[in-house]
C-alpha cells in the first residue's frame, strides 16, 4: 500500500444517453454512450485501508453513509481488495463540489474519485481504461468521469471490455462548447436512474428502437465532433435524448421525468433557434431539469434568453472538464 492521495474526478453530461443494461450484474449497458466532462462540477476522495475498523465506512460531505450507497462503494472497493490481494477495510471520505443548484447527478464524479482513490491506496497502478472498469461496478455513468473532455463507453459484451476512452474533437469546438444547466426542481426524483432505465429496458416496446437509434445517433457524432460541427452535434443531442425519454413513455407502467417547464423550455428553445438562428440545444437526463448546449459566443444571450422566459429557474454555466487527478492529503 502507499500513502493515501485525494482523487479528484469531474462529473460528465451525456449526448448520448445510457439507459438501460443488458447486464445488471456486471454493470454492461445496453448502448454504448458519450459525454463531456465539466469543468466545475467535481467530487474529491481519499481511501484508507486500516484492520483497525470491521467493516468499510464512508462520509460525504461529513455525513455517514449507509444502506445501498454504501453497497455500491463497497462493491468498487472489494474489486480493488480483489485485485490488489488485500482484505483491510477501507475508510471513504468524500467531498461534493456538485451544486444541487446545477442539477446535475454526483453519482458520475463520486463512482470515478472512489476508484481513483482507491486503487491509488491500494497500491495498483491502473490505466484509464482499467479504472473506467472499476468505475463502472460503482455506476455506470462514472465510467466516462475517469477521461476529460468527450469521453466514449464501449458496451462491450464482459467486464473487461466495458470501458470507456476519450473521443477526438476538433480542438476549437472543446474549447467553446458550453452546457448551461437549468434548474427547476432539486427535488429528489420519484423514481431514481437505475430503477427507470431497467423498468424501461424490461417493459418498454420502444427500448429495442431505442437502442438501435442510440448506435445509429453515436455513429453520426463521432465524425460531427471529429470536425467541429456544433450544430451537426446539437442536434443529435437533442434527439437522443428527446428519443430516451420517449421510450420511458412507453414504459409499463409509463412515467417521465419531464415537468411542465421541463416541456415549456425544451419547445421555447427548439422555436427559438430556429426563428434567431441561435445555436443552442437541449438534453435532458433522469430528471426535470435542462441542460442546454451552446457555444461560447452565445452564451450571454441564452442567459438573457432564460431570465426573459424562465425567471425562476436557477442557471449555471459550465464547460468542458479534464479527467482524473490527484492531490496530497
Ligand atoms: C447518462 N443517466 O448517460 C444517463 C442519461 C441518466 C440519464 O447514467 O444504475 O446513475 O448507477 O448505472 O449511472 C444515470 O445512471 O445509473 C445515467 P446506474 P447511473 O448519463
Amino acid at each position: 500500500m502507499t500513502a493515501p492521495q485525494w482523487a479528484r474526478a469531474h462529473t460528465n453530461i451525456a449526448l448520448i444517453k445510457y439507459w438501460g443494461k443488458k447486464d445488471a450484474q456486471l454493470m454492461l449497458p445496453a448502448n454504448d454512450s458519450l459525454s463531456l466532462t465539466l469543468a466545475d462540477f467535481y467530487t474529491d476522495t481519499l481511501v484508507r485501508f486500516t484492520d483497525s475498523i470491521a467493516t468499510d465506512q464512508f462520509a460525504l460531505d461529513q455525513q455517514p453513509i449507509t444502506g445501498q450507497p454504501l453497497a455500491k462503494v463497497t462493491r468498487v472497493l472489494d474489486q480493488v481488495r480483489q485485485l490488489a490481494g488485500i482484505t483491510a477495510p477501507a475508510v471513504v471520505t468524500s467531498r461534493n463540489h456538485v451544486p444541487t443548484a446545477a442539477g446535475l447527478a454526483s453519482s458520475a464524479s463520486g463512482m470515478a474519485a472512489l476508484a481513483a482513490a482507491a486503487a491509488q491506496a491500494a497500491g495498483l497502478t491502473l490505466d484509464h481504461p482499467a479504472l473506467s472498469r472499476l468505475a463502472r461496478l460503482g455506476s455506470g455513468s462514472a465510467t466516462r468521469s475517469i477521461d476529460g473532455g468527450f469521453v466514449r463507453w464501449f458496451a462491450g459484451h464482459n467486464d473487461a471490455t466495458s470501458y470507456a476512452a476519450p473521443v477526438p474533437a476538433a480542438p476549437p469546438l472543446l474549447a467553446d462548447i458550453r452546457v448551461v444547466a437549468v434548474v427547476f426542481s432539486d427535488q429528489p426524483k420519484a423514481i431514481g436512474s437505475t430503477a427507470g432505465m431497467a423498468r424501461t429496458a424490461a417493459t418498454s416496446s420502444y427500448f429495442p428502437a431505442w437502442t438501435q437509434r442510440a448506435a445509429a445517433d453515436l455513429h453520426r457524432l463521432l465524425p460531427a465532433l471529429n470536425a467541429g460541427d456544433f450544430v451537426q452535434v446539437g442536434q443529435i443531442a437533442e434527439g437522443n435524448a428527446l428519443a430516451m425519454h420517449a421510450a420511458t413513455w412507453a414504459a409499463d407502467p409509463p412515467f417521465t421525468y419531464f415537468l411542465p417547464a421541463t416541456l415549456a423550455l425544451v419547445q421555447g428553445i427548439q422555436v427559438w433557434r430556429q426563428s434567431q438562428g441561435v445555436p443552442v440545444y437541449a438534453t435532458v437526463d433522469a430528471g426535470p431539469n435542462v441542460k442546454l448546449l451552446t457555444r461560447a459566443p452565445h452564451v450571454a444571450a441564452v442567459q438573457r434568453w432564460l431570465a426573459a422566459h424562465f425567471p425562476t429557474a436557477q442557471v449555471v454555466v459550465t464547460q468542458a472538464g479534464p479527467g482524473i487527478s490527484y492531490y496530497p492529503a
